[in-house]
């Protein structure tokens, strides 16, 4: 495939219903959209860095400084076999991993759209049924949490993740086990505690849940490892796993028991599979993260979840959730038993509505090769 252009565009989506972490609330997604076109196809990607980088060291202005400067003059022009080869062109790049992850993941789409084929088989898997949980941001008390989980249990959803920070932890927990008996539960801290926290999480070891998510430091595998040996629950990693080098440590290290893979945290879908194929190997319980995406990345990461080893629910709920409307036309939506299907067709499988991009563009800016 050769890269004929790319199309870059500052989009901002407000979302549905504001969402708040350990990290701060976010109202909207403002995230740099990526067209790369080649031999008359187009694929689609999504920067998942925010606005503000707290959740990375990223954010979307970083993003567009080093695609428009760096990333997309290195590909305009190029010739490459598969999208797998393509984060050579970028190999004098440090960091930056969600910059390259839209324009490598777009590559694959236009890559699978040449060949008439839908992502998942590119990727390597089949289409199959994702199962689906969803995220729930910090509530202002436990009775709106409470409603919130039952609407989502309603909907189909197979397992809950509320999001907790020191003084938001046990009394959510202990109320939804109470409320729901023995839903699949999960919690996520965004690296809200400190080793000296060990008590407080040790404490949330009698509600049974299925993982604490990403407790301490975005960089600290050490004290992960420390942690572990304290805890009945399963530590899971984000923030910190952003490679298969970093995935190697931290098992080795024993710092988590299970790994959640975002291809924009970890540079694409090349490091991700590396990831993946990592974690089986080493028979280690895998699930897809979920950054807030619209359509597009959310179609991304239904194809990516096709791989045989995400056997946990992931972050990849519907549209609706999110978005009103969507990008994309029509939006992803969730099956009665909780889980969602991979959009057929070729690449992706889904198109964003150009109107729709253009009225939620602050930027746009077209580079030919
Ligand atoms: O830590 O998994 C996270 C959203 C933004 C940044 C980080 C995270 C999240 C979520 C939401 O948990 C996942 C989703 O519903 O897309
Ligand atoms: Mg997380």
């Amino acid at each position: 495939m050769r890269i004929d252009a790319v199309e870059l565009a500052v989009v901002r989506l407000p979302l549905v219903s504001s969402f708040e972490t350990s990290f701060g609330r976010l109202h909207a997604r403002e995230f740099v959209l990526v067209a790369v076109r080649s031999g008359g196809a187009t694929g689609w990607g999504e920067c998942v860095a925010d606005v503000d980088p707290y959740y990375s060291s990223e954010t979307t202005a970083t993003s567009w400084h080093v695609m428009t400067k760096y990333l997309v003059p290195s590909l305009l022009g190029r010739t490459f076999d598969h999208p797998r080869e393509v984060a050579e062109a970028w190999r004098q790049v440090r960091g930056h991993r969600m910059a390259k992850a839209a324009l490598e993941m777009a590559a694959w789409d236009a890559y699978a759209r040449l060949e008439h084929r839908p992502l998942c088989e590119v990727l390597g898997a089949a289409r199959r049924p994702i199962a689906s949980g969803v995220s729930i941001g910090i509530h202002a008390s436990v009775g709106a949490l409470l409603e919130k989980v039952e609407r989502e249990l309603a909907s189909g959803y197979q397992r809950i993740k509320i999001k907790i920070k020191p003084g938001w932890d046990f009394a959510p927990a202990e109320a939804i086990r109470e409320r729901f008996g023995n839903i699949l539960l999960m919690v996520d801290a965004n690296a809200a505690y400190t080793l000296s926290d060990a008590p407080a999480l040790a404490a949330l070891d009698r509600f049974d849940l299925m993982m604490i998510e990403q407790p301490l430091d975005y960089d600290d595998l050490v004290h992960h490892a420390r942690l572990q040996t304290s805890l009945r629950t399963p530590i899971c990693l984000d923030e910190s796993i952003t490679g298969p080098r970093v995935a190697a440590d931290a098992l080795d290290l024993a710092a988590c028991r299970i790994i959640n893979i975002k291809p924009g945290r970890m540079g694409g879908f090349g490091p991700s599979i590396a990831v993946h194929d990592l974690c089986v190997g080493r028979q280690i319980p895998i699930w897809h993260g979920g950054m807030l995406e619209s359509g597009i990345g959310r179609a991304h990461n239904l194809h990516l979840s096709t791989l045989p080893g995400f056997t946990l629910p992931g972050d990849v709920a519907a549209s609706e959730r999110y978005f009103a409307p969507d990008l994309i036309d029509p939006p992803i939506t969730v099956n009665r038993d909780g889980t969602i299907d991979v959009p057929a067709g070729h690449g992706i499988g889904v198109e964003p509505v150009a109107d729709r991009v253009r009225a939620a563009s602050l930027h746009t800016e077209v580079f030919q090769a």
